[in-house]
């Protein structure tokens, strides 16, 4: 047989992560053969990760939903049957006309996040359905919008230091986040920072990977940064170590917020966060002496009921020392608005077509939505994609009672059949990202990259834009705008001002694959202030919380249920089996003395237990502080229906909208051994 030329096709990863890695797909007769990371991308630098070095096992996965299917068993049960995509679309078409005619397009509850990040194959095409037919609106906030809220109250915004820009830093402070596992791509450029003398911090109160390859690791309890940020700022005011002239310049309520500060001693600081007092001061000292002093804040810290003003008060640390004076000091945190800035997205999203007052339902809050007996309407159609809330929302018993209810028509357009899509109704098939063509922005860096399809789509699977025309068509929607073709899209998304005046055109992102935004505040953003708040100034507001004891949870120790696996992508890679068997089985990470107390040894099977849920997992001792408890999120349970989320709670932050998941109490036992609620304090 003869063979054809290899092709190599420029692509990017759709994973919402925040390096966005820009790669390279061998084809050859019409099949992905190797995928690499492109070496040229000053981020990628040629590798990608643990997860995506195995990205075409998912493509090629046996698990793939390559049909459309049709339930046959009960909700749940994850049986269905093929069918044509006409026979599913004519049904749901039906479905969905009978609902809205009865209650009204507010009925239908949109549900998607960022499966795909990209710009065509992400929330766009929904965003004009769904506004077309008047569905309810999604608050899509679980991830980064709490933390934004934060910063964005202090300086006016969530874009601070370039990435790459952390090799200049000489103090790095990683503040609730595990770069090597959620962000590897930045730590070439902290390990940069570190061979010219950086010294590399990280403040988590489970030893991740990334606290083990730090200089300097601190754990303090979970929820209690705000305290610890107000405790250095104590010192560093004390010591006179704060930066008279630029508080004075470019600072507003700084003078109230200090005499806020005297409460905030090393010693009251150190009860609240369980970190000895010489650490405080310690810290305080080494960070406001090195000029140069950034830092990195990611997401996972945010989800709290006061993530966004532990955000703010942290955001007030390179304010007061002037850090951002400094090449490389200030804070890192998101890069998107950068990209969103850029790109044209109104007529991709066309927030017109909603009706003004369409009621809003908090993604957080699915699970609350569906089982409201007073919601009015009530949501009697989910149609979810890029998504996979059974999994991946808080409190995951309530999603699961809403989806089992059979008044509701779900569908779910997915790659996998997730725990999500086992309650479907109909599940679509979806196609990967060497698929499709798409547009990729980053919220980790500032190059954006173009997904140009390797081979042709796998079974009947169509990408989300070719979902969302087919679904208008089958309703009979008319605006030509539901049936713009992926081509069109693109070309409507590069269409800016911005673009042209950064010379990004198609072709260039044809022949290179990806381009460099210019950031127009350059490499220190904010040295000699001009911050975008009103007023050009940051401003100070101390925070709501008194230093006092903490409040005590009815449970004894408090759960982390972070990302921590190196194999998955939140839930994405759950259903695939390398990653699966990488990923071993799903652990907890225990304090030997928690662990001894309750006659728990490593390897252990035991069960991680509250009022909502009984999680079984295996006792890892150790990797965690004392009263912590450490469950990695995003592991599918197929059937059984329970992993971390069965645990946590719905509630929502301070600001911005995402949830306080991270604030869970747990106890853990042995397996099968009965475990009481203790009472209440
Ligand atoms: N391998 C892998 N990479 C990923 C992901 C993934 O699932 N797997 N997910 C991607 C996504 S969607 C996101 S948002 C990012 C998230 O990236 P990160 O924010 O870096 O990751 P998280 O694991 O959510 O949280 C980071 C750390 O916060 C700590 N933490 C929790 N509560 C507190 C607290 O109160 N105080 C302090 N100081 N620390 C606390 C946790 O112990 C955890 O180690 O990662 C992205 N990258
Ligand atoms: N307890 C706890 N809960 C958490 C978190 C936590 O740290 N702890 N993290 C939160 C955060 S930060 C985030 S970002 C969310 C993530 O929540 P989700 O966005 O629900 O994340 P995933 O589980 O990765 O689900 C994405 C799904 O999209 C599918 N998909 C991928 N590409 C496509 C496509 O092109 N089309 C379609 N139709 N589907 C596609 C994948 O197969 C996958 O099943 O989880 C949140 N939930
Ligand atoms: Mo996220």
């Amino acid at each position: 047989m003869v063979q054809s030329i290899p092709l190599i096709v420029r692509g990017a990863c759709p994973h919402d992560c925040p390096d966005t890695c820009a790669w390279q797909v061998t084809v050859q007769d019409g099949r992905a053969t190797r995928l690499k990371g492109d070496a040229d991308h000053p981020h990628t630098r040629g590798s990608l990760c643990a997860k995506v070095n195995h990205y075409l096992d998912r493509v090629y996965s046996d698990a793939r939903v390559l049909h459309p299917l049709r339930r046959t068993g009960p909700k749940g049960s994850g049986t269905f049957e093929q069918v044509s995509w006409e026979t599913a679309l004519a049904e749901i078409a039906a479905g969905l006309t009978e609902r809205i005619d009865r209650h009204g397009g507010t009925t239908v509850l949109p549900f998607s996040y960022m499966g795909t990040q990209g710009l065509l194959q992400g929330e766009t095409p929904g965003s004009r359905f769904f506004g077309r037919i008047g569905a309810s609106r999604l608050v899509r906030a679980v991830c980064a919008s709490t933390g934004s809220a934060g910063v964005a109250q202090a300086i006016g915004t969530n874009v601070g230091l370039l990435p790459d820009e952390i090799r200049h830093s000489r103090f790095i402070i990683l503040w609730g986040t595990n770069t090597i596992v959620t962000n590897v791509h930045l730590w070439p450029f902290i390990r940069e920072a570190q061979a010219a003398g950086a010294t590399v911090v990280v403040i988590d109160p489970a030893t991740t990977r990334t606290a083990r390859s730090a200089d300097w690791h601190i754990q303090p309890l979970p929820g209690s940064d705000t305290a610890l940020a107000m405790g250095l700022m104590h010192v560093i005011v004390r010591d006179g170590l704060q930066d008279a002239d630029y508080l004075e310049r470019h600072a507003t309520g700084f003078t109230e917020f200090a005499a806020r500060l005297d409460e905030f001693t090393p010693e009251r600081v150190a009860d609240i966060c369980g970190v000895p007092p010489e650490e405080i001061e310690r810290l305080a000292h080494a960070y406001a002496s090195t000029p140069a002093s950034c830092i990195r804040l990611l997401v996972g810290m945010e989800h709290r009921a006061f993530g966004a003003e532990t955000f703010r008060t942290i955001a007030y640390l390179p304010v007061v020392t002037g850090a951002w004076r400094h090449r490389g000091g200030g804070l890192l945190f998101l890069t998107a608005g950068l990209h969103w800035g850029a790109m044209n997205t109104e007529r991709l999203e066309r927030e017109d077509l909603t009706p003004p007052g369409t009621r809003s339902v908090n993604m957080i809050q699915i699970g609350a939505a569906l089982n409201d007996p007073d919601l009015d309407p009530p949501i009697t159609a989910v149609i979810v994609h890029g998504a996979n809330p059974v999994v991946t929302m808080p409190n995951q018993s309530l999603t699961i009672a809403g989806l089992s209810r059979d008044d509701v028509l779900t569908v779910v357009h997915e790659q996998f059949l997730t725990d999500t899509a086992r309650y479907a109704d109909y599940v679509l098939p979806a196609t990967t990202q060497v698929e499709n063509l798409d547009l990729m922005w980053s919220w980790g860096h500032d190059h954006i990259a173009l997904n140009t399809p390797a081979i042709a789509p796998l079974g009947e699977a169509v990408p989300t834009t070719e979902f969302f025309r087919r679904l208008s068509a089958a309703v009979g929607l008319d605006d030509d705008d539901l049936y713009l073709t992926d081509d069109e899209m693109l070309d409507i998304a590069l269409d800016s001002d911005q673009f042209r005046s950064m010379g990004i055109t198609r072709e260039r992102l044809e022949r290179d694959g990806w381009a460099q935004l210019h950031s127009e505040r350059g490499a220190t953003p904010f040295s000699d202030g001009g911050f975008p708040t009103d007023d050009g100034r940051c401003a100070f507001v101390p925070p709501s919380m008194r230093p006092g004891a903490p409040a005590k949870a009815r449970w004894p120790l408090h759960l982390i249920t972070a990302k921590g696996s190196l194999h998955f992508l939140n839930s994405s890679y759950a259903h695939v089996a390398w990653h699966t068997k990488a990923e071993g089985e799903l652990t907890v990470a225990i304090h030997p003395d928690d662990a001894s107390a309750r006659g728990i040894a490593h390897g252990d099977r035991v069960e991680v237990v509250n009022d909502r849920a009984r999680v079984p997992a295996k006792a890892h001792v150790g990797d965690v502080r004392r009263g912590v408890v450490a469950l990695p999120s995003g592991w599918a349970r197929g059937a059984e229906g329970v992993s971390a989320n069965a645990l946590t709670p719905d509630g929502l932050s301070d600001a911005g909208g995402g949830g306080d998941f991270h604030d869970t109490f747990v106890d853990v036992a042995p397996a099968r051994e009965e475990v009481r609620a203790p009472a209440s304090r």
